[in-house]
């Protein structure tokens, strides 16, 4: 696979970069988190994580990559916290990841060597991870949880099994589904079902995000269902960390 190879290459030549999309409370628009997300510049092209995640997980190479995000994420993000205010860190994992040999070790040793204390960390999970190695998936996620790491599902809602999932592993914090705030205002089923989620979420004692706020419709009718958190480009898009820098300089507010 030649992508395999270029994967190798880019990770021993560092071409991989983090952005980083604000999370904000709602009311006030205020910097609660920034949630990584990784880049690859393969020279001047950009290849899409779409493109290469997959390859990445099927080779392996996700174990190292994702090593990498998690401790530059951790040492970049407790930086941000010890010059400003105090913001948390959300990573988006995979399946191969969670289950590589010292994952959780690996966890510990980033929050230690960095300082970020593990409530500010947030790991995001989707529904499918349950399904391969489940139970080693499980243990391991609920002892990060038990060191005060907090759990996230994400893509809520578009998953098979998304309310079994709530019973399986305990999260703290649920992530809805672009595909449902697309539609807010506009259909009425998405409406009904991103209001259900929101007050599901809240019932069960849950912090919930609304992802992917385009327009300020969608902004205003989330303010009323009660939804407290937010993402989306029309609050900010992922910045390269010197654009965090600069946000935590001069405002707490996006
Ligand atoms: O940022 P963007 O919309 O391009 O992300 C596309 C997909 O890649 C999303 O599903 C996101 O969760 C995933 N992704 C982004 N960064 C990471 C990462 O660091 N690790 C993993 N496993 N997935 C990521
Ligand atoms: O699957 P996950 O939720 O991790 O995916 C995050 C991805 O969603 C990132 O690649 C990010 O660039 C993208 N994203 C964030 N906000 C928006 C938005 O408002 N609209 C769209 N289309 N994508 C978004
Ligand atoms: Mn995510
Ligand atoms: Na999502």
């Amino acid at each position: 696979l030649e992508l395999a190879a270029d994967l190798q290459r880019a990770l021993i030549e560092q071409q991989f970069a983090i952005e980083y999309q604000p999370v904000v409370d709602l009311a006030t628009s205020r910097v609660t988190a920034v949630e990584a997300l990784v880049r690859w510049w393969r020279g001047s092209v950009f290849v899409p994580p779409e493109q290469f995640l997959g390859p990445a997980e099927d080779t392996g190479l996700i174990v190292p990559l994702g090593e990498w995000i998690l401790r530059e994420a951790c040492r970049e993000v407790a930086a941000w916290r010890a010059s400003s205010w105090d913001i948390g860190l959300s990573l988006n994992l995979s399946a191969r990841q969670i289950t590589a040999p010292r994952f959780v070790e690996t966890v510990e040793e980033a929050l230690t060597e960095s300082g970020l204390p593990a409530s500010a960390l947030t790991l995001e999970v989707i529904e499918e991870m349950l399904v391969e190695d489940a139970e080693e998936t499980i243990k391991r996620l609920s002892e990060l949880r038990a060191l005060g790491v907090r759990l996230a599902i994400d893509d809520f809602g578009t998953g098979y099994a998304s309310l079994a999932f709530l019973r399986q592993l305990p999260v703290d914090m649920i992530k809805i589904d672009p595909s449902f705030v697309s539609g807010l205002g506009t259909d009425d089923t998405l409406t009904l079902l991103t209001r259900t989620i929101v007050r599901l979420g809240h019932d069960l004692g849950l912090v919930v995000v609304a992802e992917g706020i385009e327009r300020p419709e969608q902004l205003e009718l989330l303010k009323r269902m009660g939804c407290t958190k937010g993402q989306g480009f029309l609050v900010a898009r992922p910045m390269a960390a010197r654009g965090v820098d600069s946000l935590m300089r001069t405002s707490l507010t996006v």
